[in-house]
């Protein structure tokens, strides 16, 4: 007998440079929805996140802090931590490339690519940029407001001089270009992929793997003066959570290839061409597919330390509630592309789509239940052809949503929610149960029958965005929790049953004065 299909689902492991901000939240958020949806239809789900430890911008970032490097990882680590506890996340494992288990996972891999003859020693002299902890061509680079060279993401470079180990990336651009055409998928969106393209056929050179020049990282196996780029290091996360450098057994041959690498636009280089490039090299399977999601900026502008203009999740949060905010962040922008944070915008969400839209809806159906139908489900007559099309339209979704959660097409998966509690609400104003309620007690239960049934349909599939609030509203219909599961969608609500006094779940958002 076959068990649950496996899903493995991760985000990047986020530098402990910084404190944590809106956009580290909003690509793990992404990846909890996926995880979330992805259990509730069976799956099997693994999902890791976690920090990214090493490296030369973590040491300077400790040293201005004056603290040693395992001190300060430590202290910052927490706060992402405390992050993904504090927005509800749901992962399964939280990685910190300090650990044994990564070491071990490093070395193995190295061994592997030594064995196989794809790393070789000779030494680096060219640029480096700290900030993106990576290697840049002279024709990459343009110059800086100051005058000074820059790295196409604006970091400023330095000149390094120093013995390495070359990875032999060089080999690899015709059978990653082969790879991405057996696997049209693999990289998401579209765009990516042709930036990934255009990048491999303007040539790949060989790859710096190692420095000497600083201490904090993973040793070099064989070779203590070396210590291993960060970006290889980093990358090996994925796997070592799974217990590599075994492979034959455990969770690495029941979830690799990962399913799912979520990233954002500006680290694609490293999971699309270097990632499979290294796990083909050392004869690993290469993840099924990377998404590359948008950026976010702050009312027009970049978001960054100098411009004093980081969003941070706590203070969002406080201010509208968390699942507000979840929802928001994947329904405002087109997942993808850029997006811009606006105050104005989340409130319009926050109240035309939650309080009123939803909130309403649900408000206004179980009130009505609660008061007319002595707190119960109700007992439904013979459905009418406008009860059949609402029914019909809630049932209908469930293949489309899936497809869109497959896509990672978020915004159109809460915009066809949405369509149907439009058409709930168009529903409930045609049928007017509260007119019933004087005139035809037993149309009355049919039409709040047919209600309640499409908000606990509703609230199972907005679940994973909106899980607290949901939960909520799945109470309130008495909805036990271990049906609250795509499989059950068609286990139609049972009249008679009991329903507590209902509360309203999505408050508006009122501006406070002054
Ligand atoms: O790159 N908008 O870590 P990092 C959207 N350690 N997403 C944003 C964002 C914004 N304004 N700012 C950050 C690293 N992100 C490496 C990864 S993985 C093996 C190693 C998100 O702390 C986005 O997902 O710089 C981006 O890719 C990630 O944070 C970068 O996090």
């Amino acid at each position: 007998m076959s068990g649950p299909k496996p899903y493995y689902i991760t985000t990047p492991i986020y530098y402990v440079n910084d404190a944590p901000h809106i956009g580290h939240a909003y690509t793990t958020l992404a990846c909890d929805v996926l995880a979330r949806f992805k259990r509730l239809d069976g799956y099997d789900v693994k999902f890791l996140t976690g920090t990214d430890e090493h490296g030369q911008k973590v040491e300077k970032s400790a040293a201005a802090a004056g603290v040693d490097p395992k001190a300060f990882t430590d202290r910052v680590s927490q706060n992402f931590r405390d992050l993904a506890e504090f927005m509800n996340f749901s992962h399964d494992d939280f990685i910190r490339t300090t650990e044994e288990r990564h070491k071990h996972a490093c070395q193995g891999l190295w061994k592997r690519l030594m064995d196989k003859g794809e790393i070789y020693l000779g030494s680096y002299a060219g640029w480096y940029a700290v900030r993106d902890e990576a290697f840049y061509d002279e024709g990459e680079l343009s110059k800086g407001p100051d005058g000074t060279k820059v790295a196409p993401s604006g970091a400023p470079v330095e000149w390094v001089e120093e013995p390495s180990y070359f990875f032999k990336l060089s080999a690899w651009g015709d059978r990653l270009l082969a790879f991405y055409d057996a696997n049209p998928d693999f990289i998401a969106p579209a765009s990516r992929r042709n930036e990934v393209t255009s990048f491999i056929k303007g040539g790949l050179r060989d790859l710096s793997v190692s420095r000497t020049t600083f201490k904090w990282g993973v040793p070099v196996p064989g070779d203590d003066e070396h210590i291993m780029y960060v970006w290889l290091d980093a990358l090996t996360n994925y796997i070592t959570a799974l217990g590599f450098p075994e492979t034959e057994a455990g969770e690495y041959a029941t979830y690799w290839p990962a399913d799912l690498h979520m990233v954002g636009k500006d680290i694609v280089r490293f999971h699309a061409i270097y990632w499979p490039a290294f796990l083909m090299a050392a004869g690993l399977a290469p993840p099924k597919r990377i998404y590359a999601h948008g950026w976010w900026t702050n009312e027009g502008q970049k978001i960054s330390k100098s411009l004093g203009n980081v969003i941070a999740p706590h203070d969002l949060v406080n201010q509208y509630g968390l699942d507000p905010v979840r929802y928001f962040l994947l329904r405002e922008v087109p997942f993808g592309n850029d997006g811009d944070f606006s105050h104005t915008a989340m409130v319009n969400r926050m109240n035309g789509e939650l309080a009123n839209d939803l909130g309403n809806l649900a408000q206004r159906v179980l009130s009505m239940v609660a008061k007319n139908c002595d707190g119960a489900v109700p007992e439904p007559g013979d459905f009418t052809s406008e009860d059949r099309e609402l029914i019909v339209w809630i049932s209908g979704l469930r293949e489309g949503l899936r497809a869109h959660m497959d896509g990672q097409t978020f915004h159109l998966y809460l915009e066809a929610v949405w369509q149907a509690i439009r058409a709930a609400n168009v529903y409930v104003d045609a049928q007017a149960p509260w007119k019933l309620a004087k005139e035809d007690t037993a149309r009355m239960g049919t039409v709040l029958y047919v209600l309640a049934e499409t908000i606990r349909q509703i609230a199972i599939v907005l679940w994973p965005f909106m899980p607290g609030s949901m939960d909520r509203m799945l109470d309130q219909l008495a909805v036990s929790p271990d049906h609250r599961k795509i499989k059950y969608l068609d286990d139609w609500l049972v009249s008679g049953t009991a329903l507590p006094k209902p509360e309203g779940v999505f408050p508006r958002h009122v501006e406070e004065e002054g």
